[in-house]
């Protein structure tokens, strides 16, 4: 028996933890902690700790499949790349759209994206950052000029005062979640907002519930108050941002006096004075925001507010502060980093810049050039036209995602992926949008390939082998190369490993350019932007002056707006929905690790106690939730966890799922859907 130790970094969340792959007879049996990470230090949460039990799966793919009168059938490589070439060969350039992973590695991100636009010629191209912190790379991107986290992991712990909005950080981010204890220990004052008391309120020093979409009048009031107390930091005001007297304007009118905001919130009034103050007089001061904050159609504009608060007090650009958008999945940092969007190419360079554009073109050197310098569709808007405009979209290919479980309105979305001639999805499993797919590739995950993620702290970090792919998976680099040379385009892809197409990457995208595989190695890695070989990586951003052409960050007046949809007669409740500390997104790895499934095996819906006996439900009784766009029958959790007028489901089980309820509504610059409002009413199920 041989048995070897592989560090790698977690497929899961955006924390970025390291671990050790446990290798028996070159196959993973387990994990066990890698202490020399700064990130985890060898702490890892349940996930992490069974990051090895879906990797052998019965289940995992192991063929090309082909549909044949709607039945897979299994395929050789070259039937499978064939029938693909042929077909894609078929289309015009923006016929085509492509959707590219948050859980592969940046490599494959930047060859799937230098396929659309580089062989498809195609403008469209995004991934489920879309559906995430669209808002923050917009929003954060205006107010500073840059859209990423502004700290760094280990330096929350550094802060004296914390305020939690719309980010369940113990559940979703535990390993950050203990950043805030070590804060707390050092004597930090921790502040949470959010409709549930969930693990992370159980943490904090001050809790406040309040209905989901009342954030913007929630920021208002506490900037209305520190202005009128002084708290507000003059000189960091005057010297490093503009647009200040605007942002006055709006914040300090009636409306948002902490009357109105508790209102409109639900909080009272006490403790949003409270957290003004606590906020307002204790420095440094970090936020640390997610979907809560990001997946509204006031996405940006929520966004904004956070960086206005933090302008406004002074807390940018120093350890201890920050705006600390926590970035969901393993590698959404590194997809949007690697242009797996619709509007850039790697690093943020705009599609629409003429001397970008010339700058990719001439660099991959396709003859016959690459997709205009255009903007191209959203995934959430790819979904629209494909329904509203039949005939314009007609052929997709998706790397690890699954829509059909995670986009908003699941009615929507099949007839959308139905409208298309032609889909390719390339997974680790059969999920439900594989099922899909007239044709399957099957990829090697995380512990089966090297190459990089980039984590929410834009920590570049490795993954490292462990194991060969099962039966005849491939890594997802060598499946676009092989892809690409079919279709004639051997010589723009001519990689053998995947440190080429990092050292490619790294050549033409400015915040990567000092970054290579020998200074990666070492266990703290390196944050980008790490502009040359010999600088250190950037740990903390903004710290003289923000990223606009002129340094300054700007304020922006925002008005609170309610959400799309609220309630009325019909659909009484607010339904929001979210995660657990136990499974992942659409359930395609937590619910094939058996001790990740044994915890939690099916969803439910959380509803207030005195909702539940006005309705007459007990806890556990399936019962029927409705809403404009479809209906779910899902068990009851009774808890006095969840406000009351508000209800909560986890959107990972596809037997009770959200996202039959969710509706599109969405961000009209992020195009992020609503996902933590909309409107349902819920029944008792009567016997027939
Ligand atoms: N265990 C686990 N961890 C994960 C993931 C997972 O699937 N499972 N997914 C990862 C990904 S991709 C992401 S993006 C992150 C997401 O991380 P989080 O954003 O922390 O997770 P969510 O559960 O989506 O939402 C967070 C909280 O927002 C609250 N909320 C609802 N409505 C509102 C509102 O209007 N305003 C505010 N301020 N809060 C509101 C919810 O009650 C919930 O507690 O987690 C990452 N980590
Ligand atoms: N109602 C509701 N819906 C939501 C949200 C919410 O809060 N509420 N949150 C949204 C957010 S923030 C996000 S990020 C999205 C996530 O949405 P998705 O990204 O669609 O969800 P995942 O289940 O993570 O899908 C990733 C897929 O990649 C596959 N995969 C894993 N590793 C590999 C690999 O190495 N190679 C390949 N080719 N495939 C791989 C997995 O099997 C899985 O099918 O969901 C969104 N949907
Ligand atoms: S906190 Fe995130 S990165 Fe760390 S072990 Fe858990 S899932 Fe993995
Ligand atoms: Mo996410």
């Amino acid at each position: 028996m041989t048995l070897k130790y592989v560090a790698t970094t977690c497929p899961y969340c955006g924390s970025g933890c390291s671990f050790n792959l446990v290798v028996q007879d070159g196959k993973v049996v387990g994990t066990a902690p890698y202490r020399r990470s700064p990130v985890n230090e060898g702490k890892v949460c349940p996930k992490g700790t069974y990051a090895h039990e879906f990797v052998n799966s019965p289940d995992r793919l192991t063929k090309p499949l082909i549909k044949k009168d709607g039945k897979f059938v299994e395929a050789t490589w070259d039937e499978a790349y064939d029938l693909i070439a042929q077909k894609f060969k078929s289309y015009k350039p923006d016929e085509f759209a492509a959707l590219a992973s948050a859980r592969v590695s940046n490599e494959e991100n930047y060859l799937l994206m230098k396929f659309a636009r580089g062989v498809m010629k195609s403008r469209h191209i995004d991934h489920c950052a879309r559906l995430c912190h669209a808002s923050t790379v917009a929003g954060l991107a205006a107010s500073f000029g840059s859209g990423a986290m502004t700290n760094s992991i280990p330096d929350i712990a550094e802060s004296k005062c914390i305020f939690v909005l719309g980010s369940n950080t113990f559940e979703q981010h535990p390993l950050i979640g203990r950043k805030i204890v070590q804060a707390k220990l050092n004597g930090a004052k921790i502040i949470y907002a959010d409709p549930r008391y969930t693990a992370t309120a159980r943490q904090a020093d001050l809790y406040m519930q309040f209905v989901s979409g009342a954030d913007v009048a929630i920021l208002n009031g506490m900037m209305q108050e520190i202005i009128k107390n002084g708290w507000e930091d003059k000189e960091f005001i005057e010297k490093r941002t503009k647009d200040y007297e605007k942002l006055k304007e709006v914040v300090m009118k009636e409306d948002y006096n902490l009357e109105n905001v508790s209102k409109i919130s639900g909080i009272p009034v006490e403790q949003l004075k409270t957290a003004a103050e606590w906020f307002g007089t204790t420095k440094p001061g970090a936020i640390l925001y997610s979907m809560g904050i990001t997946q509204h159609t006031v996405g940006v504009d929520n966004v904004r507010s956070v960086a206005n608060i933090q302008m406004l007090t002074g807390n940018l650009g120093k350890p201890g502060a920050g705006v600390n958008a926590l970035r969901g999945q393993n590698n959404v940092q590194g997809a949007c980093d690697m242009g797996a969007l619709p509007v850039v190419f790697t690093g943020y360079q705009k599609v629409t810049d003429p001397a970008t554009h010339k700058k990719f073109a001439d660099a991959w050197g396709f003859p016959d050039g690459i997709c205009e310098p255009k903007n191209g569709y959203e995934v959430t808007v790819m979904m629209d036209v494909l329904t509203d405009n039949p005939g314009e979209l007609k052929c997709m290919y998706i790397m690890g995602e699954n829509p059909m479980l995670s986009d908003p309105d699941l009615n929507h979305v099949r007839h959308a992926l139905e409208s298309l001639e032609f889909l390719v999805v390339q997974d680790i499993f059969l999920t439900e949008t594989a099922e899909m797919a007239d044709v399957v590739l099957p990829a090697a995950c995380y512990a089966e390939r090297g190459g990089t993620q980039t984590s929410t702290e834009r920590r570049v970090q490795m993954w490292r082998k462990a194991q060969d792919p099962p039966g005849e998976a491939k890594e997802d680099w060598q499946i676009i190369s092989e892809l690409a040379a079919k279709m004639g385009y051997a010589k723009q892809f001519p990689y053998q490993d995947i440190e080429e197409i990092f050292n490619e990457v790294a050549a033409l995208t400015p915040s990567y350019h000092g970054m290579n595989y020998e200074r990666l190695e070492r266990p703290e890695a390196l944050h980008w932007p790490c502009p040359t070989t010999e600088h250190p990586g950037t740990p903390i951003l903004h710290r003289e002056k923000f990223s606009h052409p002129d340094g300054l960050g700007v304020f922006a007046p925002i008005e609170w707006k309610p959400p799309a949809e609220v309630p009325d007669a019909e659909y009484p409740f607010v339904l929001t929905t979210g995660r657990v500390l136990w499974h992942w997104h659409t359930g395609s790895m937590t619910r094939r690790s058996e001790t990740l499934h044994s915890e939690v095996p099916t969803g439910w819906i959380e509803i207030n106690p005195e909702d539940a006996k006005a309705l007459g439900i007990k806890n556990k009784e399936i019962v029927r939730a409705t809403s404009r766009r479809g209906t779910v029958n899902v068990p009851a959790k009774v808890t006095p966890d969840i406000m009351k007028g508000v209800m909560f489901m986890p959107f990972h089980f596809a037997e009770c799922a959200a996202n039959i309820l969710t509706h599109n509504a969405l961000d009209p610059i992020a195009k992020i859907p609503e996902f933590k409002a909309c409107s349902v009413k819920v029944e008792k199920i009567t016997e027939a």
